[in-house]
């Protein structure tokens, strides 16, 4: 059997019935070949960074996949738009996004792909629950946890919505 990578995806929605969304996102996942979701983190509600729209919620799984990097960034995407995600507007509202934050301890630099995603280190939406599945996670630059500073606003702008996600 081919080796498995760790990686850890991103999952925001804010359109349409929120939770089912990124639900379906996770079961959609687990149906690809040669991924395997083995956990997920809790769902927080988050105040949405970017144009004025409405929360968000977040969530962070871990998977196991075969899949080079590149497969797996079509496999979210793949994912996405099986849901019908509509790419209008760059930092818009959207019925469900799935990114791939890392890939084991790989460092990845493709025309459309960047891992560990280069704003994850800024985004208390991704780092809060990617932070309860793993406390030293992979950061852009080599940065370590100790060194971030989340900001005033993290623990109100990222609040507990619900229990973790269910795994295939
Ligand atoms: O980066 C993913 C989409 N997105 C989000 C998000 O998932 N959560 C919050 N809180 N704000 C966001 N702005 C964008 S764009």
């Amino acid at each position: 059997m081919p080796e498995e990578t760790a990686a850890f995806l991103g999952l925001g929605a804010n359109l349409g019935d929120r939770l089912v969304n990124l639900q379906r996102a996770v079961d959609l996942l687990g149906d690809v070949r040669g991924v395997r979701v083995v956990r997920s983190s809790r769902v927080y509600e988050t105040a949405p960074v970017g144009p004025p729209q409405p929360d968000y919620l977040n969530a962070v799984i871990e998977v196991r996949t075969t899949l080079a990097p590149g497969e797996l960034l079509a496999a979210c995407l793949g994912v996405e738009d099986a849901m019908g995600r509509v790419r209008a507007e760059r930092w818009g509202p959207r019925v469900v996004d799935v990114d791939v934050l890392t890939y084991g301890g790989e460092d990845v630099e493709q025309p459309d792909l960047t891992i560990p995603h280069p704003r994850m280190h800024e985004r208390a939406f991704v780092l809060i629950p990617l932070m309860e599945l793993t406390a030293e996670p992979r950061l852009p630059g080599g940065r370590r946890p100790a060194d971030l500073r989340l900001g005033a606003t993290a623990l109100t702008d990222v609040r507990p919505y619900a229990p973790p996600l269910r795994v295939p």
